[in-house]
Order: C-alpha cells, then sequence, then structure tokens
C-alpha cells in the first residue's frame, strides 16, 4: 500500500496493487493471533505515509494490538483514497519477464492478466508460514491453527486443553493470553528464549501531545539510527563500565520496558563478553519471576546469545508458567513423536489436546518470494537462482530479473529492524530510480550477477562482525525449514549505514546497476 501512495503520488504513474486478502493490512490483515501487537512502541512504529496522517490518527497504547493497528492501515487507506487501486483477494500465481518488450506478465489465482513495466514485490519478509512437518497431524480429532493463518472470527480456548508449538515471539505473545482462558495450555518449548518485558500501558495524553509535537524529531532518530528505533544505541562498551553500575543500568531498563534495554551497550551484539552481561541478567530475571525451580531452570537454559535471535517483548509470558493451568514440556530432550488422534505424543508421553496451535514462525525472508512463481531473463526461475540461497544487490534487486524491485528483500536491513523505516527507506529508493528512469528515457534496470557477489561479501561481513550468526538454529540463517539453505540473509550492517551506501549508489550514477534506454 505503501508503495502505491508513493510511487502514484511522486510519479503519477499507474501503479496496481494486489493483494492476497479481502482487506488491507497485510501482515496485520493475517496475524490475528490472540495476544498479536507490535513489539515496537506506537510513537515509532508508523508508516510515515504523510504529516497530516502522524497528527489526526491518535494511538492508544504503547504497543498496539493487531485490531489498532489493522484500523489504522484501513484509515490510511481511506485517507490516500488508495481502494480503488487495490485489487483484493487477487493472489498473484505466476510472473514472466519478457526480453522483448521489457515488460512483466503477472497472472493471479482468480484468471486474472496484467502487463506491466515494472513489478515491485511487498510481500513481507515473515508472510510465508512454517508449518512443521510432523506425522499424524491428519489423524488429529480436535482443531489445529497456525498463528499467521488465524481465522478472522476467533477461536474460543474456554473449557480447552491447548498445546503451543513454538516459543518465538509470537508463542511469546499468545502463550499469556491462550492461558488466561484455556482450561489447561501445555507449552512444547524446542529453544528457550530470552524475552523482555514490555510494560504495555495505555498512552497518556501528555505523552501523546509529545509525540505529536515531536513527530519530526523522533523521525529524525529513526531514519539515523541502527535499528530504525525511536532512540540511539549508546557508544559505551558493557565491559567498560563496573558491574555494580551495569546491574542497576540493565535494572532501570528493564522496568521501563521494551528494545531499549538492548541499547544500552554499544558491544551487546558484537562482543561475547559483553552480551554474556545482559544474558546472564535475564537469566536471573526468569529465575526470580517463575516459582517452580525445574521450570525456572528449563525457561532459563538459553543456548545463545541475547538479541542474537530477534529478542521478543512480552506482557507477562514468564509470570504465565505461575499459572496452574500451564505445563512446560521440553521437546529438545524429549522430541515430539507424532499427532495422534488424541494430542501430542513427545518420545516420553503422551498430551491429550483439544486445540493446537503452531506458534512455528516462517520460511523467511525468500519463502514469500520464491512462491510466486517468477521467471526473468533466458527462463530462469527465482527457485532455480536462489537454490543455493538468496542473492542480491542491497535487497533492492535481484540478478536476472530486470524491473523487478523487492521491498525489504534479502541482503537488507529489513527483519534486523523496525520494518516500517526499512520499508519507508525502500520505497523511497525505487521510486527515485525510476523517475531516473523516466526523466533520462530509460527503459530497464537490472543488475549483473557481479553486483550480486560484491554485495553478498558485504553481507557475509557485516554479519561475521556481530554475533548473529553464531546461532545455528536461527531463522535468520533459514535453519528453521528443513532443506533450506543456510545463508545469513539480512544485511547486518545496520540501517542507517545501509541508507548512506544506497544514497552513495545513486550519488555514483547508480552503482552497481545497469540501465538500457527504451527501443
Ligand atoms: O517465529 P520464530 P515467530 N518443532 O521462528 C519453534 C516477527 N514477529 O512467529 O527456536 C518444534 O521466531 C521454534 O523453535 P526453535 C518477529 O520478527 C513480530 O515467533 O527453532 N518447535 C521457535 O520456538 C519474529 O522474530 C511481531 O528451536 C518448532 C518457534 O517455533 C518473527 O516474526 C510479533 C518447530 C518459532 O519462532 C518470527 O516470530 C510476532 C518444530 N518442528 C512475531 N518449528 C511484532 O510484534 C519451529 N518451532 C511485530
Amino acid at each position: 500500500m505503501y508503495q502505491l501512495y508513493s510511487l502514484r503520488d511522486k510519479l503519477g504513474m499507474t501503479a496496481k496493487v494486489l493483494e492476497a486478502g479481502s482487506g488491507v493490512g497485510g501482515t496485520w490483515f493475517w496475524n490475528r493471533y490472540p495476544g498479536a501487537r507490535c513489539d515496537s512502541e506506537s510513537h515509532t512504529y508508523m508508516y510515515y505515509f504523510s504529516k497530516e496522517i502522524i497528527q489526526e490518527w491518535e494511538w492508544s497504547e504503547r504497543y498496539p494490538q493487531q485490531p489498532e493497528i489493522l484500523r489504522y492501515l484501513n484509515f490510511v487507506a481511506d485517507k490516500l483514497k488508495l481502494r480503488s487501486d487495490i485489487e483484493l483477494d487477487t493472489r498473484m500465481s505466476q510472473a514472466h519477464f519478457d526480453e522483448a518488450t521489457n515488460r512483466w506478465h503477472v497472472k493471479t489465482e482468480n484468471g486474472k492478466e496484467y502487463n506491466a513495466q515494472y513489478l515491485i514485490t511487498a510481500v513481507g519478509c515473515l508472510s510465508s508460514a512454517n508449518m512443521p512437518k510432523i506425522k499424524g497431524l491428519s489423524d488429529f480429532k480436535g482443531k489445529w491453527y497456525h498463528t499467521g493463518q488465524w481465522p478472522h472470527e476467533g477461536v474460543d480456548f474456554k473449557g480447552k486443553r491447548v498445546g503451543v508449538i513454538g516459543t518465538g515471539s509470537t508463542g511469546i505473545q499468545a502463550i499469556p493470553v491462550i492461558a488466561a482462558s484455556a482450561a489447561h495450555l501445555t507449552v512444547f518449548q524446542r529453544t528457550p528464549n530470552y524475552s523482555l518485558p514490555a510494560r504495555n500501558a495505555p498512552l497518556t495524553p501528555e505523552f501523546k501531545k509529545y509525540a505529536k509535537e515531536h513527530a519530526d524529531d523522533i523521525r529524525k532518530i529513526m531514519t539515523t539510527n541502527t535499528n530504525g528505533h525511536g532512540f540511539y544505541i549508546e557508544d559505551k562498551s558493557a565491559l567498560e563500565v563496573p558491574e555494580d553500575e551495569r546491574l542497576k543500568a540493565y535494572e532501570k531498563k528493564w522496568e521501563q520496558g521494551g528494545f531499549q534495554f538492548r541499547a544500552l551497550y554499544r558491544d551487546i551484539l558484537t562482543s561475547a563478553e559483553a552480551n554474556e552481561t545482559a544474558a546472564q541478567f535475564i537469566r536471573n530475571k526468569i529465575k526470580q519471576i517463575v516459582k517452580k525451580p525445574e521450570v525456572a531452570e528449563l525457561l532459563a537454559d538459553i543456548d545463545h546469545p541475547f538479541a542474537a535471535k530477534r529478542p521478543p517483548v512480552d506482557s507477562h509470558y514468564f509470570e504465565t508458567y505461575n499459572r496452574d493451568n500451564v505445563s512446560l514440556v521440553d521437546i529438545r530432550k524429549a522430541p515430539i513423536e507424532c499427532i495422534t488422534a488424541n494430542g501430542i505424543k513427545t518420545t516420553e508421553h503422551e498430551y491429550p489436546l483439544d486445540i493446537i496451535v503452531f506458534a512455528t514462525g516462517f520460511d523467511a525472508m525468500t519463502g514469500s518470494l520464491v512462491k510466486l512463481d517468477v521467471t526473468g531473463r533466458n527462463g530462469r526461475t527465482l527457485r532455480e537462482y536462489w537454490h543455493a540461497g538468496p542473492r542480491t544487490y542491497l535487497g533492492l534487486q535481484i540478478p536476472g530479473f530486470p524491473n523487478m524491485f523487492t521491498i525489504t528483500g534479502p541482503g537488507s536491513p529489513s527483519v534486523l529492524c523496525n520494518m516500517p523505516p526499512a520499508i519507508e527507506q525502500h520505497v523511497e529508493w525505487i521510486t527515485r530510480c525510476i523517475k531516473h528512469m523516466r526523466d533520462k528515457g530509460l527503459d530497464c534496470v537490472e543488475v549483473p550477477e557481479s553486483s550480486g557477489d560484491a554485495w553478498q561479501a558485504e553481507v557475509d561481513a557485516a554479519a561475521n562482525a556481530t554475533l548473529l550468526p553464531k546461532v545455528k538454529h536461527s531463522w535468520y540463517l533459514g535453519a528453521n525449514v528443513p532443506g533450506k539453505p543456510q545463508v545469513f540473509m539480512p544485511y547486518a550492517g545496520g540501517l542507517s549505514h545501509y541508507r548512506d551506501i544506497c544514497e552513495e549508489v545513486i550519488q555514483d550514477n547508480y552503482r552497481g546497476f545497469e540501465f538500457h534506454a527504451a527501443r
């Protein structure tokens, strides 16, 4: 939706947005699981569609829930009169680049066909559900759901025995809410996870006023920092601070809630020793919060550095394990063997269930793109080209796929950021590139293999300068999907640095891109 607004308004061109669902909102249309809310704070979690919208819309909470975000996106669609350009219920099934005309031919599942000069994908980094292939699911007599494809009518957990598989951001948001109404909740945990308290609360009138009055200042911070948040990372090492001072600082941020905890020291993601100070603090917190020592031990037995997997932000996640109706099963020790007619069977025990919730994440970053069935130059498909892992130039274009742009594609900072600023930066960049082509009478833009290779070396170097690739079971590497090639996918050099690189590329006459004039 954002790309449509920006391109249409800035270029006055015809743009068509194909939306697979029967309403606008993308991720916030599909992810309706209990407890779904954004994990960045509302005054920073803003798609900056326009200054007017920022001034007009009023968020209610520090971390808005999914229905409020969806209302916002619908408000934007109305306000900017976007609906007439959006084709809902239109899932793209195929796109083919015609080398003779430099145009894309797009087919949809409902039998429509489109012809376009540019194909801009905005299919989301986390939208292709990862459903584990567990033997016996079809025998299960109860109901089961994936959190990313939640029924719009909701699910009633009252009086039900519920099992949740997965303790990533989604599971950690959903578990406290499900536990509040289920008869019993069994959480099947493979990898224990860190989580920071959100300290969600209604926004005060004073804060709302402040956020509106300082919208430009907040935006400036968001566009010049590492992760697109509304605060900077401190330029201090965790190791140069005396332990008592460091613990006090961690305590203060823990009480304040949210991602600012991670921003306390510059080396939390680059030094194992610095990271361990934060990791140890959180593990101790888990042990203080969770009353049953054996459960606390299982939750705190975390095998990776803090924030090396995307850190969840929660509302009473660890506290939920103090409820009598919640139990935790360690499936690292006793893996799930199969699903039976009555529930989940591990190598040690069978757990009778009425409902199974798969909070098992996504085929991240590449899944939704590969699924599109895109064919570029020389009849080569994206699936073939990416068989050993994604290759892009700046996460904006893919070698061999001319006139196609990927918003927050692999190789861009994307999932390592608050997503809206990362999306906006791509939209602005693509808009400028298309305007440049129009001004110069150019018909086609593409990137050679050499640009993809050189950028991949930068992506690898940026990742290797951090602790991120050390987590071998992370979806950043594609490790959560059996058989997926393991390549660190996002660019870890930081959003502001990446923004500078993209700007330099433009200033250097679109270095690394190749243009062709209209024939
Ligand atoms: O997915 P995940 P998610 N058997 O992949 C487990 C964003 N997000 O949906 O760690 C058993 O992180 C898996 O276990 P393991 C956010 O960027 C944003 O929770 O692989 N377990 C893990 O525990 C986030 O990072 C918001 O061992 C299996 C869990 O399932 C991203 O989405 C809210 C399994 C999956 O965790 C993804 O989060 C929510 C199997 N076969 C999410 N397969 C916002 O607020 C997987 N697991 C914006």
